[in-house]
């Protein structure tokens, strides 16, 4: 049926589970007929709001229309849409940031509550009634699993060639009976390539036309390429002192410009065989694939420029034999990232002297993104590297702080820190000293003397000596660069 007819079977005040991982994989043609419906029922005079549950980031033909319109009452987890991202910053919304890795268990558990339908973007359709899956697996299998109803949107300008990609594993239970996940390398296949669902489920099958839409990632500047090149430098003492060989252990790669040019920066380095374990496949990783220094990607989702999808699709043979798409409970599991031993590189928003990280508030209250998958990855992995700029917004910010106005990932979650100054390697430091080491290796210069005088002060003052703080000023930098507004683009 058409998306409009399709759209006209969610009421309001549903909860509706959707595809869409990192820009990938999302419906692109249901939404915007609900988003159409919303407009006019609100024009009416009359209330049309709707629960919205994800992967993770979705697009502007999803966040953004709903977003734009009003009609989320509540939204989980991760987004990176703009004008979603506004409309939860001026409080219209309830947005539930989540770690990956738990959003289907949650969701299992019962905490979300029921799911009324799920919008699915697929590859084609078995005629026994199997799924090809998109170009992300996200929860896919879950909300299939978990609503009463279906509608499933087929998609003709995804790559054929996905058929085969991917790995669903139909063996997680809920506790007492959770049995091991059998997976002992990145490139196992413990389930099959296909997406099953109830046939009497299905109330709507739409057929649609569209790309996955994702802007081009910038070249990588200079600060990007002297993180990649501290981290670089930090895995060959790391190989000298016989922690890692030169295959290293699993990647798990965060998403964005500095993370890709870490990935080039590996290339250049002479790695050759490394694998991947992680949640997403961008740009940098298909490079890497390409010319041999990755020799295998596990992940949950793609996440392509219009560049990297025409890569993809011309040499989708070569991909396939190479590249892993799994459930995100499954891409982000806590127990396998452990075993596996996974090296996990996030980006961040700002870390204190003492290692707390934020990767997700502004000044505190302002989200960003959320916290995606670095949590399942930072505090399981062998390894948890947490890089950025060493300051924001024109050299205004710095991007390390006497106390993270937010905290995602605790002190003892964070083993590495680095910024185009240099890198921090706090394994095995006690308070006092990651703080002399992070402000001498990560501080920008010009942020660096205010950091030493709050710390000396502190260390004089603080009601505990163990991790000084003088809790009043703490967070009067963040303040401050609200009142002189600094947090200008
Ligand atoms: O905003 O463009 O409006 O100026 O934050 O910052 O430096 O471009 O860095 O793209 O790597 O994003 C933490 C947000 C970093 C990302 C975060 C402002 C800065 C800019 C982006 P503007 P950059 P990145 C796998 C793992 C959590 C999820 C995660 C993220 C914008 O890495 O979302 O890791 N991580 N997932 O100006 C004020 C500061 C700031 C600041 C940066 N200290 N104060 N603004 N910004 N630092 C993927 C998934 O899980 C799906």
């Amino acid at each position: 049926m058409s998306a409009e007819q399709a759209a006209a079977l969610i009421k309001p005040g549903m909860t509706v589970a959707m595809s869409g991982f990192t820009g990938a994989g999302y419906p692109k043609a249901v939404p915007q007929a609900l988003a159409s419906l919303m407009e006019a029922e609100h024009g009416a005079g009359n209330e049309f709001q709707i629960k919205v549950l994800t992967g993770a980031s979705t697009a502007p033909e999803l966040d953004g229309v709903l977003a734009k319109v009003g009609g989320m009452q509540l939204r989980l987890p991760y987004m990176s849409d703009p004008s979603l991202r506004k409309r939860i910053n001026d409080g219209d919304l309830d947005y539930m940031d989540i770690h990956l890795s738990h959003v289907a268990q949650h969701a299992w558990f019962g905490f979300y509550g029921d799911v009324d339908v799920a919008v699915i973007e697929v590859v084609g359709v078995l005629e026994d009634g199997r799924l090809i899956p998109s170009s992300s697996v996200g929860n896919n299998k879950t909300w299939l699993e978990m609503a009463d109803k279906v509608i499933i949107e087929v998609n003709a300008q995804q790559s054929p060639g996905l058929e085969g990609m991917h790995d669903i594993y139909y063996g997680t239970a809920l506790p007492p009976h959770r049995k091991p996940i059998p997976l002992l390398a990145p490139e196992d296949r413990i389930g099959v390539p296909y997406l099953h669902v109830d046939p009497d489920k299905i109330i709507a099958v739409v057929e649609t036309d569209a790309p996955d839409r994702l802007s081009a990632f910038a070249a990588p500047d200079a600060a990007s390429r002297q993180i990649a090149g501290h981290l670089l430098d930090f895995f060959a003492h790391e190989i000298d002192h016989g922690r890692l060989t030169g295959t290293l252990l699993p990647l798990q790669s965060g998403v964005g410009n500095v993370a890709n040019a870490v990935l080039a920066g590996l290339a250049d380095g002479g790695y050759r065989g490394l694998r991947a374990f992680t949640e997403v496949i961008q740009d940098g990783m298909l490079e890497l694939i390409k010319n041999g220094t990755l020799a295998f990607a596990s992940a949950t989702s793609f996440s392509l420029s219009e560049a990297g999808i025409a890569e993809f699709n011309a040499n989708v043979d070569f991909y396939r034999e190479r590249i892993v798409l799994r459930p995100q409970e499954i891409s982000n599991h806590p127990e396998l990232v452990r075993r596996l031993g996974c090296i996990a590189m996030n980006g961040m928003i700002e870390a204190d002297i003492y290692g707390n990280v934020n990767s997700t508030h502004v000044a505190g209250s302002h989200m960003m993104n959320g916290i995606g998958g670095s949590g399942d990855f930072a505090r399981n992995g062998f390894l948890s590297v947490f890089m950025s700029p060493s300051t924001a917004k024109g050299g205004r910010i710095s991007g390390i702080v006497p106390m993270a106005s937010h905290v995602d990932h605790t002190e003892h979650d964070t083993m590495v820190i680095v910024t185009e100054q240099g890198l921090a390697d706090l394994r095995g430091l006690a308070p006092k000293q990651r703080a002399r080491l992070i402000m001498e290796r990560c501080a920008h210069p010009d942020f660096r003397p205010m950091l030493e005088d709050y710390f000396e002060r502190a260390s004089r003052e603080s009601y505990g000596k163990h991790t000084p703080h003088l809790m009043g000023e703490a967070l009067s930098w963040h303040q401050r660069y609200i009142d002189t507004g600094d947090m200008r683009p």
